[in-house]
């Protein structure tokens, strides 16, 4: 472990003294900063962009600075507020109302963010959902959510099993030569004949708002509900943690199929009213360096996989760009080796701040602030006004250095509110007051937490979290695949990559144009992320009298580690 202590930043800082402000902080003190404190009116697509698009000084401001390959646009508070509103009149044309469930299916764009906001102006629950998800992804989340309408492109339409969805009334198509189906709405013409003036719905902070799903290590991802009060945490966390200030140049790297996304990628900087820098299309080390230098990017929210990558590339790619504006950087959704840390401050002379939350947990509980110490390894401190702990099974907390389950008081503000139609499931969450994350981790006498691993097989390849058994079924339903085990494996620069076990059915001969094929089933059927990049054949797949797959057998066979208590190994 390196235990060299990186010193707190200088200057100014949005939290300056820690620990008078964890003593004193209550979260009612931040709400007196929203209008809603007075008028009683809530919504989050008002206090992040309609209140900056009311504000003289700020309307012409950009909101969002997008560039893709093929498009660059600045967008200002005025035009997203008044296409947003535009796009709420549209849902309104077809009787979408508050609750209903609106799901997104389409890479960045500014009609994303749009369209996004005009969900939440009707308040209605938006489901983004990642690009990158095939077939049975887009199934699972659209049939749990009984999604009313979706929002999507003529690239990915064929992804959407439109057979298998009763609920679905509409589809909104964002492109040009829209096919005439009865379920099909041309996007640009509805946008065309719809006002720029809309009346917000104005809802309750425990009104919901968005759902992200996630995935467990069992059974099919699991909707994660969240609602408008969660804009407390992500206005008090733009400041603490990103640093934000009002001339920032911001720029996350999450899609807003994953919660960093959105809380990260569109709460937190508008809510501050800071331009927002989004570059669609997947990412080379020059495609991050060059967003960086082209937009004078100031804060930058990233992955450790991300910097990993960066850092093997060297520092000839590095040179060839000036990064001088960059100021404060972040990392989020997987171990921040120290390694990178060291790189960071030799490379680019900043610290990396790594910050510990999850989509349960809907804003940054544990992190690094820029008047902190840095304990690379370690995670930081919980927050203002977040309490977190290390608790045994029972929900007892357990003393300094002691490894346990990584636990947080609840409620907060952003944290999760249900999820979807699985209300024990929820519940399963909390143990003696405790939220429980399904981390390992510990906390020494400084109060740092230090991440071990996840207890449950979930696995995290390149900052994204994959269920073994969602892999394991789509496994099965190949043709040559008897039985599956999958876990996840070490890896440099991805943290961790997908194996999958399987035994094969009579008649098949294990082949590498076989497993590529079977790799690739996956691959179409389910996503690109949650395709094995390993796979084994074996004899058996070892289970427990109950039926239920050792993966953690699986896991010590394949690294060689002590396999434990194997008592309930099925003969
Ligand atoms: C925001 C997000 C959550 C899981 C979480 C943990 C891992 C997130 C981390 C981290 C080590 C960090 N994780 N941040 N592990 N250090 N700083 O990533 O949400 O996709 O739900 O993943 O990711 O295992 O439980 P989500």
């Amino acid at each position: 472990m390196d235990m060299q202590v990186i010193p707190a930043r200088e200057g100014n800082h949005n939290l300056h003294d820690y620990e008078k402000t964890r003593e004193s902080f209550s979260w009612e003190d931040m709400k007196k900063d929203f209008s809603w404190n007075e008028t009683g009116k809530v919504n989050i697509a008002y206090e992040a962009i309609d209140r900056h698009a009311k504000n003289p000084k700020k309307k012409d401001k950009v909101a969002l600075a997008y560039s893709s390959p093929e498009r660059e646009e600045k967008v200002t508070f005025e035009t997203l507020s008044k296409e947003s509103n535009k796009f709420a009149n549209v849902l309104k044309k077809y009787n979408t109302n508050k609750g209903d469930r609106v799901f997104l299916f389409m890479s960045r764009s500014p009609e994303f963010y749009a369209a996004f906001f005009g969900i939440l102006k009707i308040g209605a629950i938006a489901g983004p959902l990642f690009e990158a998800f095939m077939e049975q992804a887009v199934r699972d989340r659209l049939q749990d959510s009984e999604a009313k309408i979706l929002i999507t492109t003529p690239e990915l339409i064929d992804r959407v099993p439109q057979d298998e969805l009763p609920n679905l009334e509409k589809i909104i198509i964002i492109g040009n030569n829209v096919e005439n189906k009865e379920r099909y709405i041309d996007y640009y013409q509805e946008m065309d004949a719809a006002s720029e003036e809309f009346s917000i719905e104005w809802v309750d902070l425990e009104d919901g708002m968005l759902l992200h799903y996630t995935s467990g290590s069992t059974g099919k991802p699991k909707g994660v509900y969240h609602v408008h009060n969660a804009m407390i945490q992500h206005y008090a966390t733009a400041q603490w943690v990103l640093d934000l200030k009002e001339d920032d140049v911001y720029w996350c790297t999450a899609d807003p199929g994953w919660v960093t996304g959105t809380s990260y990628g569109i709460f937190a900087p508008w809510l501050l009213g800071v331009t927002n820098v989004v570059r669609g299309g997947r990412f080379t080390p020059d495609d991050w360096y060059q967003t960086l230098e082209e937009n004078k990017v100031t804060v930058w929210y990233t992955a450790p996989t991300a910097l990993r990558r960066l850092v093997s590339c060297g520092q000839e790619v590095l040179d060839k760009y000036d990064l001088s504006q960059l100021r404060h950087l972040l990392s989020v959704g997987e171990p921040l080796n120290p390694e990178v840390i060291t790189w960071g401050m030799k490379a680019l002379n900043l610290r990396i701040h790594d910050t510990w939350w999850m989509t349960e947990t809907g804003a940054q509980l544990i992190v690094n602030l820029p008047s902190l110490e840095i304990h690379p390894g370690s995670m930081g401190k919980p927050i203002p006004g977040i309490e977190a702990s290390i608790v045994d099974n029972e929900g007892n907390e357990i003393p300094p250095n002691q490894m346990g389950n990584l636990a947080i008081k609840a409620p907060w503000p952003a944290m999760m509110r249900k999820i979807w139609n699985n209300q024990s499931k929820y519940e399963s969450y909390f143990i003696n007051g405790w939220y429980v994350s399904g981390d390992s981790a510990y906390k020494d006498e400084d109060g740092y937490f230090w991440f071990q691993g996840r207890l449950d097989d979930v696995i995290n390849t390149s900052g994204e979290r994959v269920g073994p058994f969602e892999v394991e079924s789509k496994l099965l339903e190949h043709p040559a695949v008897a039985e599956a085990g999958v876990i996840g494996k070490p890896d440099p620069v991805r943290g961790e990559i997908i194996k999958a076990f399987i035994t094969l059915n009579a008649g098949y001969e294990n082949s590498e144009e076989l497993l590529e094929d079977i790799r690739k089933f996956v691959k179409t059927g389910l996503s690109a992320h949650a395709a094995p990049r390993e796979m084994e054949v074996k004899d058996s797949i070892p289970k427990t009298r109950s039926g239920k797959i050792m993966r953690r057998l699986l896991k010590s066979w394949e690294l060689g580690l002590p396999t434990g208590d194997t008592s309930t190994l099925e003969e």
